[in-house]
């Protein structure tokens, strides 16, 4: 029997609180309105920015089911839909490519007006929900909402994905790969035979590695304080790893003196205000360029010295490896079914839904790269 046109109740994880751990919960999924599309998830990641929102430090209002990196089937499509058709599988979007706005239209960048990292209002682009728990209605996390067996999502942020694509794999496109990788690719655009410097190794850091990897870097020095995470990164192509704490100098003067005077590229993948300095100061003082990717806690301000830029530093950060999302997702699917790159590294964990709360557990304790949960 087709649900479309109906409510359907299934089930999701609800964040009632912050630093609670998540209440699988029947929700109920409305319908799709206009130029919206129901999909069905059938595998989602844990990313650190789903853990951001669990630590509060962003200010969406609760209760809300997180969850943007994710892979599904449209289930019903609302009015007006024209790009995907009920069947098809499709990638959502946590940045949207509205198509239209001045970000949209500018040749390079991405973060279309219509996002909801900005405002964080926590609903669609109509300004209300779709889903309810307990007759409450349930926020909506940067229009995607993947920790639900269902949800309701933009037509401007889904992409249609080829129809062989494994949904359990390239659900790590809608976030975690394809940010750290076009971070290196796209953003920094690291040059063949130069030296990168990649701070924090959990899912997003390896694949700016990969990245810096594809784009023919000499030398790629990881770093993390977790030693655990060193294996794995030169797996993927770290020639070098090393931890702040295995040193008494501050370990940008270890990375300059690593490298001749400061590295080529630099990327920060942690979140943290002092690693982002770090990462700045650990590239060349004339040409060095650096790429901010982890997201900072909250809205606080960090102090730098403005000398570190007069000398010719170019410092720079990007939401979504810098990638226009609803053109360029599916032809990354496309780049990985055609195995130019792969996402098995990544993959550390695969559970199901309803162990959600083990899933971030894994991520706490510094043991996962990306866990995939599935429906
Ligand atoms: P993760 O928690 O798996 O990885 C973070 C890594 O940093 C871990 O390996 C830690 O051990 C390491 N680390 C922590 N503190 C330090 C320190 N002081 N020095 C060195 N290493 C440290 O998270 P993730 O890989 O999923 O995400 C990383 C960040 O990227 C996080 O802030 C997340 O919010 C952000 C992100 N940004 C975008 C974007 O579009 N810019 C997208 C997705 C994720
Ligand atoms: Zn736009
Ligand atoms: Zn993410």
């Amino acid at each position: 029997m087709s649900t479309a046109g109906k409510v359907i109740k299934c089930k999701a994880a609800v964040l009632w609180e912050i630093k609670k751990p998540f209440s699988i919960e029947e929700v109920e999924v409305a319908p799709p309105k206009a130029h919206e599309i129901r999909i069905k998830i059938v595998a989602t990641g844990i990313c650190g920015s789903d853990d951001h929102m669990v630590s509060g430090h962003f200010s969406i209002r609760l209760p809300v089911i997180p969850g943007h990196e994710a892979a599904g089937i449209v289930e019903s499509i609302g009015e007006g839909v024209t790009t995907v058709k009920p069947g098809d599988k499709v990638i959502p979007l946590f940045t949207p490519q509205c198509g239209e706005c001045r970000v949209c239209k500018h040749p390079e960048a991405n973060f279309c007006l219509k996002n909801d990292l900005s405002m964080l209002r926590g609903t669609m682009q109509d300004g209300t929900t779709r889903f309810t728990c307990r007759g409450k209605p349930i926020s909506h996390f940067l229009g995607t909402s993947t920790f639900s067996e269902y949800t309701v999502v933009d037509e401007m942020a889904v992409a249609k994905i080829d129809a062989a694509s494994p949904l359990e794999k390239v659900c790590l496109l809608s976030c975690g790969f394809t940010t750290g990788y076009g971070s290196a690719v796209k953003v920094a655009k690291v040059t063949p035979g130069s030296t990168c410097a990649v701070f924090g190794l959990g899912g997003v850091g390896l694949s700016v590695v990969m990245g810096c990897k594809a784009a023919g870097a000499a030398r790629i020095i990881g770093v993390d304080i977790n030693k655990d995470k060193f294996k794995k990164a030169k797996e993927v192509g770290a020639t070098e790893c090393i931890s702040p704490q295995d040193f008494k100098k501050p370990i940008h003067e270890v990375l300059k003196e690593m490298s001749n005077g400061g590295v080529d590229f630099s990327f920060e993948a942690i979140g943290r205000h002092d690693t982002m300095v770090a990462a700045l100061a650990c590239c060349q003082e004339a040409y060095g360029v650096s790429v901010i990717v982890g997201v900072p806690p909250g809205s606080h301000n960090l102090s730098m010295n403005p000398m570190l830029l007069l000398s010719g530093r170019t410092w720079k950060g990007a939401i979504f490896g810098g990638f226009k999302s609803k053109d360029s997702v599916p032809k990354l699917v496309d780049d990985f079914m055609a195995k130019k790159f792969t996402l098995d590294p990544l993959i550390s964990h695969v559970l199901p839904f309803e162990k959600i709360n083990e899933g971030f557990d894994l991520l706490h304790s510094g043991k996962s790269f990306r866990t995939i949960l599935t429906f």
